[in-house]
């Protein structure tokens, strides 16, 4: 601690004639530049996975797309066709849709082993999102950041080795009642895919 205190004022002392310490202000600068490297390549930021959306009979309502950003990610969701009224929609933690169910999905995608529910003290799970509402034309869409994960990588990672699944429900999410929020049957479901754009 003393060398240190020694060697600042030492630097401070010639100053006008340059001073090869290491300094807070040097460090800053490699850190800014470390962040502006991805950046530059364009390919970081680019990345997403997508979740196309199918019934339990085959068709198609629509897409979940996820893509990275500042500190997480975000999810854009858009619907068709599907009955109007709220919706719990949830990412799943499981990357498989099998009909009629969809319970080969599993539970909800909660990594960081939390309960259900955006309105639960002890939530929510990093997959809960608030409801998604159709319009009586069928047609829903909703955005909504998810903080602290990953696509890839790191404990939050939505494409882990078994991947996972969009799932919208057939009820609303009441947003607490773990671990499900009480949102009845799984009414369309996909597996998110990997996409560069
Ligand atoms: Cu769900």
């Amino acid at each position: 601690m003393r060398n240190i205190v020694l060697t600042s004022a030492a630097c401070a002392a010639i100053a006008l004639t340059g001073c090869q310490q290491e300094s807070p202000s040097n460090e800053a600068d490699i850190a800014t530049v470390t962040e502006e490297t991805p950046t530059t390549g364009g390919m970081v930021d680019a990345e997403s996975a997508t979740a196309a959306l199918q019934t339990a009979d085959g068709t198609s309502v629509g897409e979940a797309r996820i893509s990275t950003m500042d500190g997480g990610l975000n999810l854009t969701l858009s619907v068709t066709g599907m009955p109007p009224g709220n919706h719990g929609v949830h990412i799943h933690q499981t990357g498989k849709c099998d009909a009629p169910d969809f319970k080969s999905a599993g539970g909800h995608w909660n990594p960081t082993d939390k309960e259900h529910g955006l309105a639960n003290d002890n939530g929510s799970h990093m997959g809960d999102f608030v409801n998604l509402e159709v319009a009586a034309d069928g047609t829903g869409s909703l955005e909504r950041p998810i903080k602290g994960a990953t696509l890839k990588g790191g404990a939050n990672a939505l494409l882990d080795s078994d991947g996972a699944a969009f799932i919208v429900h057939a009820g609303q999410d009441d947003q607490m009642t773990d671990p499900s929020g009480d949102s009845g049957d799984r009414i369309a479901c996909g597996v998110f895919e990997k996409t560069a754009s």
